[in-house]
């Protein structure tokens, strides 16, 4: 067959796997399955601590794992020179990591303090920027840069509050990213995943609500999984989807095409 995705040997950072519910997970088994170079970055000693076992149960291995807190520009920089040492030149990165604090979560969105919106935004949006500057230069062939996002970024989702605002800003930020990297070769696009249950829907009390009315009214009638998260996210670093960049590609089941 001829091989549209041209993904075999290429060296793909992973940023976000926490568990393996992670979605950052689900995109390092499609990139695995396809034949791709895997670089882990982990911000907490717990999730270095779950993706050393989660690589010792499956057929998955790591070229790399590094320490990246994408809260502190000096730790993205020592992770990405890190990268450039071991590995070389790099063909993309998966950024798939969101924080908010709890309460932001709970209360109303009214309530949102500076410090929690200064911080949802810092984690979730603006490390997207400072990790395409590092990768950018490690990117001499080109690359694709993917994001994750969700509904609640342009949508009014209840509860979601802080977190849709960083999203939002998250979704603006591929596509300036996109119009400024795309003199390098470099494509930055998003994907916009369903509700999953994952460590970070942990504890939102209406999650099972929102998993229930995407089953009743969605167009497939049913949730998505991480497999197939993951095999749109390979799809979106990979030659598959070399013509596209800028883009939001909603994964979802269709719900977002509802009025
Ligand atoms: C974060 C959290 C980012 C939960 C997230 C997220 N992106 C999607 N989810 C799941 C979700 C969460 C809420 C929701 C709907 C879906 C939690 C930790 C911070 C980062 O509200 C209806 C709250």
């Amino acid at each position: 067959m001829e091989d549209l995705l041209k993904i075999k040997d290429k060296n793909i950072v992973v940023m976000g796997v926490a568990n393996d519910r992670s979605l950052a997970w689900g995109v390092a088994k499609s990139l695995h399955q396809a034949g791709a170079n895997l670089i882990f970055t982990y911000r907490k000693e717990r999730s270095l601590a779950k993706l050393t076992k989660m690589l010792d149960k499956t057929d998955l291995d790591a070229k790399l794992v590094v320490p990246c807190d994408v809260n502190d520009d000096g730790s993205i920089k020592e992770a990405f020179s890190k990268i450039a040492d071991e590995i070389g030149t790099i063909h993309g990165v998966v950024h798939s990591i969101a924080f908010a604090h709890g309460e932001d979560l709970k209360n109303r969105f009214v309530e949102t303090s500076r410090d929690g919106y200064a911080f949802a935004q810092d984690t979730s949006a603006y490390s997207l920027i400072a990790v395409a500057r590092e990768a950018r230069a490690l990117m001499t062939e080109g690359g694709s840069i993917m994001a994750m996002s969700y509904l609640g970024a342009e949508r009014v989702v209840p509860g979601y509050n802080v977190m849709g605002v960083a999203k939002a800003a998250l979704e603006s930020t591929v596509k300036y990213l996109a119009m400024d990297l795309g003199e390098n070769n470099i494509r930055v696009n998003a994907v916009s995943a369903g509700a999953i249950k994952t460590l970070a829907a942990k504890g939102v009390p209406s999650f099972n609500e929102i998993l229930q009315k995407i089953e009743a009214e969605s167009p497939l009638k049913r949730n998505v999984t991480q497999e197939e998260v993951g095999d749109m996210s390979l799809a979106m670093i990979s030659n598959l989807s070399r013509g596209v960049t800028g883009e939001i590609v909603y994964v979802d089941s269709g719900y977002n095409i509802l009025g």
